[in-house]
C-alpha cells in the first residue's frame, strides 16, 4: 500500500481501479505515476513539474517516457539565457525581472545552472533564499540545478529541464548560468535569446573576449550602473561590439541597477524586441535548430561516455588502463582512444 502514499503526493484524486491493478507489478505502476506526472504537466501542477524535474536530473530510467511526452507539448515558451561571471548580478536581475513579466501578466519558469559546492553537491542556497519572495506566486517556477561537475560545470540535463518547462507552457524560460568560459557559451545554444550581464570595474571586458561571450550575445546588460564606472563599461563595450562585424541585428547594451528594479522594464522591452526580430525574419527556426544540435551533441556524449566507462569497468579495461596509466606506460589521450575502438567497435578512423 506504500504506492498510494507515493502516488498522492500532489494531492490529485486516487485512481483506485487502476492503482489496484498496477500494485505487484512495479513496472506498470512506474507508468501509472509517469502518465500521472504527463497529465500533470498538461494540467500545468507545479508538483508534477517538480517531480519530472527531479526524474530526470537523478537520470532516471524512466524519464526517456516522460521527456518523449514533453516533447510533444513543448514549443510554447521564450527561452531567454542570462549569463556572465560570477557576482555581476544575475540572480538579482533575475528576479527583477520576475517581477516585470509578472506584471504584464505572463507566467515565468527560472532554471537556475550553479555551480555545485564540492562538499554538498548541493546547488548555492543564495538563490533559493533571494526567490523566496515570489513562491507564492503560481505563475513562477524555480528551480536550482547541482552541476554535477558534467563537462565544464553545468548540469548534464539542462536541455532536458528546458523542455519539461517548455511543456508545461511558461510564457519564459530563464535560464541563468554562472562561471564564465566555454561551458556557459555551450548552455546559451539551448536558449533563444542570450542576455549577457556585465559589471563595471569587474574587468569584464577582457574575460568576454576569452569567453567569446561577444558573439552569442543579443542582448548586453552593463549592470550595477550605480557604479561611477558604468559609463565607461558600456562606452568599451559599444566600441567592442561596433568594431566587430556588420551585424543583422545589433545587440544593444543597456543598463541596469538591478538591485533596485531600474533599467529592467526597458531590458525586457529589449528582450522581447529580439524576440520579435527572430520571429520576423525567420530565424527563430534557426535557433531552435541549434538547441536541437546542442541537444544531440549533449545526449551523445553523455551516452557515449557512460556506456564506454560502464564497459570498460566490467570488462577489467579500465583497471588495466589506470595502472598503466599510473606506471607512465601511456598518457590519457592515447588511452581514451583505445577504450572508443574496444568498446564502441569502431572500425572507422579516429582523428590522432
Ligand atoms: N550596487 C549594486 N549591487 C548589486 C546590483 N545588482 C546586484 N547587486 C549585488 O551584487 C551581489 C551579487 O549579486 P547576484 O545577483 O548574486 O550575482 P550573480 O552571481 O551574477 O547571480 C549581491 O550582493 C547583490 O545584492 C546593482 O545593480 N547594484
Ligand atoms: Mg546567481
Amino acid at each position: 500500500m506504500g504506492y498510494i502514499a507515493v502516488a498522492r503526493p500532489w494531492g490529485w484524486p486516487c485512481d483506485g481501479l487502476r492503482l489496484k491493478m498496477s500494485i505487484g507489478n512495479p513496472d506498470g505502476m512506474v507508468l501509472y505515476l509517469h502518465n500521472q506526472i504527463i497529465q500533470g504537466l498538461r494540467d500545468r501542477k507545479r508538483a508534477a513539474l517538480a517531480r519530472a524535474v527531479t526524474l530526470v536530473e537523478n537520470g532516471s530510467e524512466h524519464a526517456g517516457h516522460i521527456l518523449e511526452e514533453a516533447y510533444k507539448l513543448r514549443g510554447r515558451g521564450k527561452v531567454i539565457g542570462i549569463t556572465g561571471s560570477p557576482g555581476v548580478g544575475k540572480s538579482t536581475l533575475v528576479d527583477s525581472l520576475i517581477g516585470a513579466i509578472r506584471e504584464r501578466g505572463h507566467s515565468v519558469g527560472v532554471i537556475a545552472v550553479d555551480p555545485s559546492s564540492p562538499f554538498t553537491g548541493g546547488a548555492i542556497l543564495g538563490d533559493r533564499v533571494r526567490v523566496r519572495s515570489r513562491t507564492t506566486d503560481d505563475e513562477v517556477f524555480f528551480r536550482s540545478l547541482a552541476s554535477r561537475g558534467y563537462l565544464g560545470g553545468l548540469s548534464r540535463h539542462t536541455g532536458d529541464i528546458i523542455t519539461l518547462f517548455d511543456a508545461f507552457g511558461f510564457d519564459y524560460i530563464l535560464v541563468e548560468t554562472v562561471g564564465a568560459g566555454q561551458s556557459e557559451v555551450d548552455i546559451m545554444r539551448y536558449a533563444h535569446s542570450v542576455l549577457v550581464v556585465m559589471a563595471p570595474g569587474l574587468g569584464d571586458d577582457i574575460q568576454a573576449i576569452k569567453a567569446g561571450i561577444l558573439e552569442i550575445g543579443d542582448v548586453f546588460c552593463v549592470n550595477k550602473a550605480d557604479h561611477p564606472d558604468a559609463d565607461r563599461a558600456v562606452a568599451v563595450l559599444e566600441a567592442m561590439l561596433g568594431l566587430n562585424r556588420e551585424w543583422q541585428w545589433k545587440p544593444p547594451v543597456l543598463k541596469t541597477v538591478a538591485s533596485q528594479g531600474k533599467g529592467v522594464v526597458e531590458l525586457l522591452d529589449k528582450i522581447d524586441e529580439h524576440s520579435e526580430f527572430l520571429k520576423q525574419n525567420g530565424l527563430l527556426e534557426e535557433r531552435i535548430a541549434r538547441s536541437y544540435i546542442a541537444a544531440l551533441e549533449d545526449n551523445i556524449r553523455r551516452d557515449t561516455v557512460d556506456y564506454i566507462l560502464a564497459k570498460a569497468r566490467a570488462d577489467g579495461s579500465l583497471d588495466g588502463a589506470l595502472k598503466q596509466l599510473s606506471e607512465g606506460k601511456t598518457y590519457p589521450a592515447a588511452v581514451a582512444k583505445d577504450l572508443i575502438r574496444q568498446h564502441l567497435c569502431l572500425e572507422a578512423k579516429i582523428d590522432e
